[in-house]
């Protein structure tokens, strides 16, 4: 017997669904290419294996997927919207079906940090992630009743179908950009259901204030919850910082956490822009005078949520934590028991773990910062990066966080210097022993961005032996927790240039050649830095806390906490600095 199905079918490419093998996997689809599928296959045999509502719905769904449907629930009612897998399509979509909505991070691989890895092992359109979200798209377009209706995408990644063009092939009516909260999003919808033209792209308005944002009532994946939306430093390349800086109400979050564990989620995750901007949107990160209790309140209610087992960090900025230790000490204290990740090799926690926020450095030359990210180390000056960086690792590693790091190569006017600028800071990181995962991502002009007309490194093969040497540098130091056993180096060694004599060095071009050597250990860097054929890092002159923290604004002081020590002392008044403000401007905080 046909079912009639649901009105509106809301699903998600399967691999931005799965949350129960931790972020890694998610990353990892993202950036692999499908014809290395099999290696996560061995790793996580059950990766596909999802779990069900009684009535055949979805158990858990993207946290956007999840908004998309309480946004719609304000306008239709719980029978006319259901939440699926692409495997269960077939279950939901019916004669009376005039909505497909699929909510997407990364459908076509195109982003940064995706793209560039499926294109250094030779493909650069198909990493495993837009392969399963092509599959979806095959089988929503092949459906029986796809005459009578409409396929509408949004989320993060739905710019990628406008900038390909793909709309046809992947038989997508309309993408509309932005919130699902907006009136525009359900007009669209009713317009569908009307059986009405759409239009192909749709920009929406992103709600103002807190009181527009909705939060999910159902399991998220991944737990995710939002705290905060935009970000206020403004760099140049970022998309989620066009969005207004908005931090959520707590009990609102609260709401959202209670919700994921009463649908069977033993996990959570704040999204947010950086952590320490919530209670404090348009002032600098921590410089709100009760900036640190606001923060330990929120996460410390978060976590001791009953049935919160787990915990992972989202995204933070480096400034803060130089700023304010001793919040960071108080967080490890709160977070790291309930924190999923462990590095046995890193980590002084009894149990080993470990919290790894992600936090941009993008690039270590002042030079290319002041650039592209002027406000990235505020309170700090731009010109002070590299030491604001590696006084915040410091930190940072020393209450066992230990932070994946996002770069940039290929910047637009980047130039041999600007690299050797960021190698620098990275042998700087190598040579005080401190660890962060390095993520180099190819320069993406994202869609919306101030950056959108700027042109990157379209192919691996264009770039620089310093690039190269960055990037394989990176990964080197990468591996080094993983490599604990007496097999491991060489293992990675032997594969490493056996891959390269037998793909690599043919897909990448000659540049690749000393970076691939250096990442394999062929010989010691030192000798190959003596051959003149790498860069070995020139040591860094990096300021102390103390030094760092006499470089903010003297009226800026009063917002510094003495318990972390450092103060800095007032000059006389004929030496005070003239007082301009930072790029992030202070006004009062909203209310929590
Ligand atoms: C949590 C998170 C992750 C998690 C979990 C992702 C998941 N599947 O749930 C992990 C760590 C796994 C992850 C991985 C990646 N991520 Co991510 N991630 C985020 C983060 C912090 C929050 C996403 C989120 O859930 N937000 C809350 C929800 C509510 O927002 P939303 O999804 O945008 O949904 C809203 C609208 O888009 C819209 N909407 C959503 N779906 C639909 C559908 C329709 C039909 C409509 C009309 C509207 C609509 O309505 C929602 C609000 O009402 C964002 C940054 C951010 N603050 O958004 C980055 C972000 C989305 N990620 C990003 C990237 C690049 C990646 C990776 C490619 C990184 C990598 N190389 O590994 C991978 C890709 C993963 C994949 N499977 O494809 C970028 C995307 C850049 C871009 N525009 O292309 C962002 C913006 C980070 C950044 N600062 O640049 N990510
Ligand atoms: S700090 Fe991060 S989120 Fe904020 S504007 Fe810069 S890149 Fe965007």
């Amino acid at each position: 017997m046909t079912q009639p199905g649901k009105l509106i079918v809301i699903t998600a490419p399967l691999t931005e669904v799965i949350d129960h093998a931790g972020y890694f996997i998610q990353m990892s689809m993202a950036s692999l290419p499908i014809w290395l599928e099999g290696i996560l296959n061995r790793k996580y045999p059950k990766w596909r294996a999802v779990e069900h509502n009684e009535d055949g719905t979805a158990r858990m769904m993207p946290a956007g997927a999840r908004l998309l449907e309480i946004s719609l629930l304000r306008q239709y009612s719980p029978d006319d919207v259901a939440c699926c897998y692409p495997a269960d399509l077939d279950k939901f979509v019916g004669p009376r079906t005039r909505v497909v909505a699929v909510s997407t991070h990364n459908p076509l691989g195109v982003t940064f940090a995706a793209g560039v890895y499926t294109s250094i092992f030779g493909s650069s359109k198909q990493p495993i992630n837009a392969h399963y979200a092509r599959e979806l798209f095959a089988a929503i377009k092949s459906n029986p009743h796809r005459g009578t209706f409409k396929v509408i995408v949004g989320g993060s990644g739905g710019w990628q179908i406008i900038q390909t063009n793909a709309y046809e092939e992947l038989s997508v009516d309309c993408v509309v950009e932005g919130r699902s909260e907006s009136a525009q999003t359900l007009d669209v919808f009713a317009k569908a259901i009307q059986g009405e033209a759409l239009p192909r792209q749709l920009e929406v308005l992103h709600p103002k204030d807190r009181d527009g944002i909705l939060f999910p009532d159902k399991r998220t994946t991944f737990g995710v919850v939002e705290m905060t939306t935009g970000c206020g430093r403004r760099c140049q390349f970022c998309v989620p910082d066009l969005n207004p800086q908005i931090d959520l109400p707590k009990d609102k979050i609260l709401a959202a956490v209670r919700a994921n564990v009463r649908e069977g989620n033993r996990q959570i995750s704040l999204a947010t822009e950086d952590m320490f901007s919530w209670a404090q949107v348009y002032s600098v990160p921590q410089f709100s005078l009760d900036a640190r209790e606001a923060s330990l309140d929120l996460f410390s209610q978060v976590v001791n949520t009953p049935g919160v087992e787990l915990h992972v960090l989202s995204h933070a900025t480096m400034a803060p934590s130089v700023v304010d230790p001793l919040l960071i000490e108080k967080l490890s204290d709160m977070l790291l028991p309930k924190s999923p990740i462990r590095l046995p090799l890193l980590s002084t926690h009894p149990e080993q773990r470990a919290l790894v926020p992600l936090i941009g450095l993008e690039t270590g030359s002042v030079r290319m910062a002041k650039q592209i990210m002027p406000s990235k180390g505020v309170p700090f000056q731009i010109d002070d990066w590299p030491s604001v960086f590696i006084r915040g690792l410091e930190i940072l590693n020393r209450n066992n966080w230990f932070p994946a790091v996002t770069l940039i190569v290929g910047n637009p006017g980047e130039t041999d210097e600007d690299n050797l600028a960021t190698l620098d800071l990275i042998y700087e990181v190598e040579r005080r022993g401190l660890f962060a995962f390095f993520i180099p991502s190819i320069f993406t002009p994202l869609h919306d961005t101030r950056m959108e007309q700027q042109q990157g490194v379209t192919e691996t093969a264009q770039l620089t032996p310093l690039q190269w040497q960055l990037m394989m540098k990176c990964w080197k130091m990468n591996l080094r927790p993983g490599q604990n056993s007496w097999w491991a180096p060489t293992a990675w060694r032997l594969g490493g240039l056996g891959l390269w004599a037998w793909k690599l060095r043919k897909l990448n071009g000659p540049h690749f050649t000393w970076p691939m050597l250096m990442f394999s250990s062929a010989l010691p860097e030192r000798v190959m830095g003596a051959m003149g054929k790498i860069h070995v890092g020139t040591p860094l002159v990096v300021k102390t806390r103390k030094e760092l923290l006499a470089t903010i604004k003297p009226h800026q002081w009063r917002h510094l906490r003495a318990d972390n020590g450092d103060m800095p002392e007032a000059p006389p008044p004929s030496q005070a600095p003239p007082s301009t403000q930072p790029s992030l401007t202070l006004v009062p905080t909203l209310s929590r």
